[in-house]
């Protein structure tokens, strides 16, 4: 053997280094973004896409191992050395053999044509539609509804629309959606042991949708609705996503994560879902007088609250019980109020917020994170880049949230308000979704 030229070695070194450091980032078993490992399959349509995977895995290493035998079983036995030979040294030629063409032209044909049945096999199923109807009560009525639930992407949050009513989905503008009975954001909420079609659209761009231990990848295209998607999960748990489609400056701000809770919970969900936010006597009374067209004066944090979110906040975001008047047909219809924003009737409900980049409840002491609140109120943008200018002559509107310069005041009512929408979720929940951030302040932005 020839010793190995100086370049060489350093190429081999370097392929070594890189195998092994591929070898070991696949080893993160608990890493919350994978389709790997038993362990990550949540739900039957990951498992399916899982097994389809790992066959047509193992007959690419069955070819692949056939040609490399052949390959080295060849430069064993017929293989010459050196570059001093005559033609007469070569192994027999073969030319013609009619049984050697027919035989490897259909082998690969045939494994071809089988993967393809099976990919469009599995394509067939996990396209297909067989949910079957839950019972659920709907402010006091029993429904039997079909579980579905409409998602939309936006820069650079995900909402999803819970439609109870005989509402047909299948249309093809969000806008033109009624207000849905529920809205969340960022966190998707559903029961277990049930197949839930989602409705994948958006308002703006392209996204991608994608919860891997639940399901594969959906485009959300603007005015349109997507083929039948559907994900189920076998156990209560929390499983992460992220937006898989390059769509502008917060793209990989653009988290989600889907809760699926035993029936009985699922139901509690919603009877707290379809409340509104829960003021006490004096400061409903300071709303209706709003609503009612008076002026009073607000006489403690949460009438401050209110009065700051109806003049400052409600044009963009929902909230019930404090704004919803503000919310009227006719306003809808001529976007004097807009749906791209998260309702926040009941944001301290939910456990991350700003696309699932921050925790709304701190996954350790399991208090309402007052920072990172208070930080998205006076700065949006030192914790997610907007782009809080128009975009162009041609699109005058601004993506995500804007700085309003708010007073302390102001943002410390709002924050209070805030943290009493609730329900607050279960010790589970938060700890189960908490999302690592900066810790403080001034790590947000180096600033
Ligand atoms: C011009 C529209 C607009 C106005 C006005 C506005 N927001 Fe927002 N807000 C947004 C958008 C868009 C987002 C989503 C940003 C993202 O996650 O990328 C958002 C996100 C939020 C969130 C995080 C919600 C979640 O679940 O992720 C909170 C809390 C919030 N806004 C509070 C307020 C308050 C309080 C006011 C009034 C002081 C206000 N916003 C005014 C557009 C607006
Ligand atoms: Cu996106």
């Amino acid at each position: 053997m020839t010793t190995m030229s100086p370049s060489i070695r350093k190429a081999a070194r370097l392929l070594a280094v890189v195998a092994a450091t591929l070898l070991l980032a696949s080893c993160a078993n608990d890493a919350e973004l994978t389709t790997l490992g038993q362990d990550n399959l949540a739900g039957p349509e990951a498992r399916q896409i899982d097994s389809f995977l790992t066959w047509v895995l193992w007959i690419a290493y069955a070819v692949f191992a056939g040609v490399l035998f052949v390959t080295i079983y060849a430069w064993k036995n017929f293989g010459i050395s050196g570059d001093d030979y005559e033609e007469d040294d070569w192994p027999e030629q073969i030319h013609g053999n009619d049984t050697l063409e027919y035989a490897w032209t259909a082998a690969p044909a045939l494994l071809l044509l089988g993967i393809g049945l099976y990919t469009l096999t599995v394509h067939n199923s996990l396209n297909s539609e067989d949910s079957n109807p839950v019972n659920v009560t709907v402010a006091g009525e029993s429904i039997a509804w079909e579980p579905q639930v409409v998602v939309v992407g936006q820069q650079w949050w995900w909402e999803y629309q819970y439609h109870f009513g005989d509402v047909d989905v299948d249309q093809e503008r969000v806008q033109t959606l009624p207000t849905p009975d529920i809205s969340t954001a960022t966190q998707m909420v559903i029961p277990i042991g049930q197949e839930i079609e989602l409705e994948i659209t958006s308002r703006d761009v392209i996204h991608s949708h994608w919860i891997p231990s639940l399901n594969g990848k959906r485009d959300a295209v603007p005015g349109r609705q997507s083929a039948p998607w559907k994900i189920e999960a076998d156990e209560p748990g929390v499983y992460f996503g992220q937006c898989t489609e390059f769509c502008g400056l917060s793209h990989s701000r653009m988290r989600m994560q889907v809760i699926a809770l035993e029936p009985a919970d699922f139901q509690e969900w919603i009877n707290s879902q379809m409340e509104g936010v829960p003021l006490d006597a004096e400061s409903a009374a300071y709303v209706d007088a709003l609503v009612a067209g008076d002026t009073p004066a607000p006489e403690n944090s949460t009438q401050r609250a209110i009065s700051t979110f109806r003049g400052k906040c409600a044009s963009c975001h929902l909230m019930e019980g404090v704004a919803e008047d503000l919310w009227s047909e006719e306003a809808v219809a001529r976007q004097l109020v807009s749906g791209a924003a998260p309702n926040l009737t009941h944001f301290s409900s939910r456990t991350t917020f700003g696309g699932g980049i921050r925790n709304v409840w701190d996954p350790e002491t399991k208090e309402f994170n007052k920072n990172d609140v208070a930080q998205w109120l006076r700065d949006p943008d030192s914790i997610k880049a907007n782009y809080t200018d128009p975009v162009s002559d041609d699109d005058m509107r601004m993506r995500g949230m804007p700085n309003l310069e708010l007073s302390t005041q102001e943002v410390d009512d709002l924050v209070a308000l805030l943290e009493l929408t609730g329900p607050k979720p279960s010790d589970f929940i938060i700890s189960e979704t908490g999302v690592e951030t900066p810790g403080s302040e001034e790590n947000a932005q180096g600033e």
